[in-house]
């Protein structure tokens, strides 16, 4: 039986995330620039957060923490203490009593459960590697630019996810007939009375496909608590507005949700790939689900300077989205000529899979690589980011300019 749900390690060593309001950026690490068109850019880089190494601040309260991007190239799994963070509302538990925390299943079924994390833990072990990755990731680089968190390429990590199927826990309270959705929530609490909870639903069957998973581990270890120690939903192949953290309560609805986050919040044009134009209006519109492809240089960064004369090594990590990945071809012309990389040990469909090449040798000046992933569905990422007013999906193909001299 797996104990990472069971071991008891203190988990904010009373640090209060108040406190860290007023700690962290005098805690700071130092400062970074990040590729965001027309600035502003700085970031602080932060290491005052619990669980967590140097991090790019995004925001203090509450945390948004993005990945510092070199730490990428380092593998395709993310180190827990790098992987970024994100949360809607400042009323974050600072520590959780693992002995005394009960996950509620309740709403449509045959009877309501309060599980103990050692009931969770006697489940069937389930294990998979997925990409998290935030609706808003690389938001920062649209143009126009949008509201929202300004983020890099850094608000995604990959980890190996242990816990135990959504299915199994379902089954245990019994699903009724004319279930329709499943909603979840965590610990977490708006600071203001009229604000919403943060809740997010998703379709029954999908709920009850078997991957859809309850995780108490993260690459073998306990959760961090800003990734949502001791239990966190986890949707392979969906963006993360749906890996609930701090799960606490799961609830069989025979309505459609019609809460703020799913009614209001992260939605996206009803046909997939539109370009909306700024100030566009009375287009039809879903929740946001399945991510699209993606892949990221990472051995070379703006500005990096290489040998001219000689080859130029291009690696890094793409990610097909709610499918494997199927090619990663990259170009050193701009997009008229594109290679084909090779790629890494699969770990999963719905894993980072790294991938290399290498451009021919290249004479003395600025050039640079552009990389595209095609995913196992045959979809390919854009030239160009599909812009819109959310800033939500940005897929476009990446290009790094180098010098060669
Ligand atoms: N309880 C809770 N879970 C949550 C959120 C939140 O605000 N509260 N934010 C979601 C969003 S939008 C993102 S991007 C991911 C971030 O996951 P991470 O902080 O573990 O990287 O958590 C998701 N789960
Ligand atoms: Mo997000």
């Amino acid at each position: 039986m797996d104990t990472y749900a069971l071991s008891r390690r203190a988990v904010l060593a009373g640090l209060g995330l108040g406190g860290l309001a007023a700690v962290a950026p005098a805690r700071a690490a130092g400062s970074i620039r990040l590729p965001l068109p027309g600035g502003p850019d700085e970031r602080a880089l932060t290491t005052a957060f619990p669980g967590k190494g140097e991090m790019i601040l995004q925001r203090t309260t509450p945390p948004l923490l993005e990945t510092p991007f070199e730490v990428f190239d380092e593998g395709v799994f993310t180190p827990n203490d790098r992987f970024f963070v994100r949360w809607h509302w400042a009323g974050i538990p600072t520590s959780v009593d693992a002995d005394a925390f009960r996950l509620k299943v309740h709403g449509h079924v045959d009877r309501e459960l309060s599980l103990s994390l050692d009931e969770i833990a006697r489940l069937p072990r389930f294990e998979i590697a997925a990409v998290n990755q935030c609706s808003g990731n690389s938001r920062g680089l649209f143009e126009p630019r949008v509201p929202g968190a300004q983020w890099a390429n850094g608000s995604m990590g990959n980890a190996r996810w242990t816990g135990v199927r959504l299915r199994d826990v379902l089954d245990r309270a019994g699903v009724k007939p004319g279930a329709v959705q499943v909603r979840f929530s965590g610990l977490d609490e708006p600071v203001v009375d009229d604000a919403p909870d943060f809740k997010k639903a998703l379709e029954i069957d999908h709920a009850r496909g078997g991957e859809v998973m309850i995780a108490y581990a993260m690459n073998g270890e306990q959760l961090p608590l800003l990734n949502g120690f001791p239990l966190r939903l986890v949707v392979p192949g969906w963006y993360s507005t749906y890996w609930m953290k701090m799960l606490s309560d799961v609830e069989v609805l025979e309505k459609p949700d019609e809460n703020y986050w799913m009614k209001t919040a992260y939605r996206i044009p009803d046909v997939p790939g539109a370009n909306i134009k700024p100030g566009q209006t009375g287009f039809k519109t879903v929740p946001i689900n399945k991510m699209v492809p993606r892949s990221f240089v990472t051995n070379l960064r703006d500005g990096a300077r290489v040998p001219a004369g000689g080859p130029v090594a291009v690696r890094g990590l793409a990610l097909g989205g709610d499918c494997g990945v199927k090619a990663v071809d990259f170009s050193g012309d701009g997009g008229a000529t594109w290679f084909p990389a090779k790629l890494g040990s699969d770990e999963g469909t719905y894993s980072f899979r790294r991938f290399e090449g290498s451009l021919p040798a290249l004479s003395a000046g600025t050039h640079t690589v552009k990389v595209r992933c095609t995913n196992a569905n045959g979809l390919v990422q854009p030239m160009d980011p599909v812009w819109n007013g959310a800033g939500f999906m940005q897929n476009g193909v990446e290009t790094v300019s180098f010098q060669a001299a």
